[in-house]
């Protein structure tokens, strides 16, 4: 038997499957790894709206993580919704104690493709302490301007973005521009690498008249996944951005909502 890479999700639940740990675990499988997963907190949700979120005490995230890591042993970890700043805390701690040398790919998730809030931009200070220890970050255009604190619809504004965001401390950087229409047929993504280069990975704008649910999550978890098979960091974005681009194309509607990427 060849060797399972094995993926930690560490994320929220999106009960209608479209995005948070349902999609990650579905993206994880599809991308041939296994994935665990840690849920931080619970959403109420369909392919249209976010009714609400509940954030458990952040001592049950700690002992799910506790007894994952007794056990399991990951070759990379992926965050998504965190749900507040006690799971923040735990989160840190328990990483810097069992997974110091182990790849984290973070999503800053803030808002859902609904609109509705899904962060508290209070605890940015506590985020930005994940955001150190970071292999790689993922933020949307909205995540990297609360991020970066400064406005973000150029090109060369989502550079500098990357930039300070790399300054906080993750060692890379992947600025999403689908949110940003820089161009109406191609959509640009910044990758500032671990060495300072910036790399633009390119993609077809898909035309859709409805949202679509769930990329961020998966974009990351894809990344994850190519980390866990060894891949560079530039390789693993790329793949990651081919995968989730081929799901946008064949997304399909499930409810009344956003369109839903179906990992197949
Ligand atoms: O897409 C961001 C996101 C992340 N995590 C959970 C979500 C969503 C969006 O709806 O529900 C749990």
């Amino acid at each position: 038997m060849s060797y399972l890479p094995k993926i930690l999700i560490i994320a929220g639940s999106d009960p209608s499957g479209g995005a948070g740990i349902q999609t990650d675990i579905k993206t994880a499988t599809a991308n041939k790894t296994y994935a665990s997963a840690a849920i931080t907190c619970l959403t109420v949700q369909n392919t249209a709206l976010v009714g609400g979120f509940f954030t458990p005490d952040s001592k049950f995230l700690e002992k799910q993580l506790e007894f994952l890591f007794s056990d399991i042993k990951f070759d990379v970890i992926k965050i998504g919704m965190i749900g507040g700043a006690g799971n923040i805390k735990v989160i840190i701690k328990i990483l810097k104690k069992f997974a110091a040398k182990m790849p984290i790919i973070l999503d800053p998730v803030m808002v859902a493709t609904s609109g509705d809030k899904l962060f508290d931009v209070k605890n940015i200070l506590a985020l930005k302490e994940l955001v150190k220890i970071a292999t790689i970050v993922t933020p949307n255009i909205n995540e990297a301007k609360n991020l970066a604190d400064q406005e973000v619809s150029t090109k060369e504004e989502m550079i500098e973005a990357a930039t300070s965001i790399k300054k906080i401390g993750a060692q890379s950087v992947l600025v999403k521009g689908g949110h940003i229409d820089l161009d109406k047929n191609i959509v640009t993504n910044i990758f500032l690498d671990k060495g300072g280069k910036v790399h633009e990975i390119t993609n077809k704008r898909v035309d859709m008249l409805v949202g679509i649910h769930g990329t961020g999550c998966a974009l990351a978890t894809s990344i994850a996944c190519g980390i866990a098979k060894k891949q560079n960091s530039l390789l693993a974005v790329k793949n990651a951005n081919k995968y989730i681009f081929k799901q946008i194309e064949k997304s399909q509607k499930i409810g009344k909502g956003s369109n839903i990427l179906t990992h197949f």
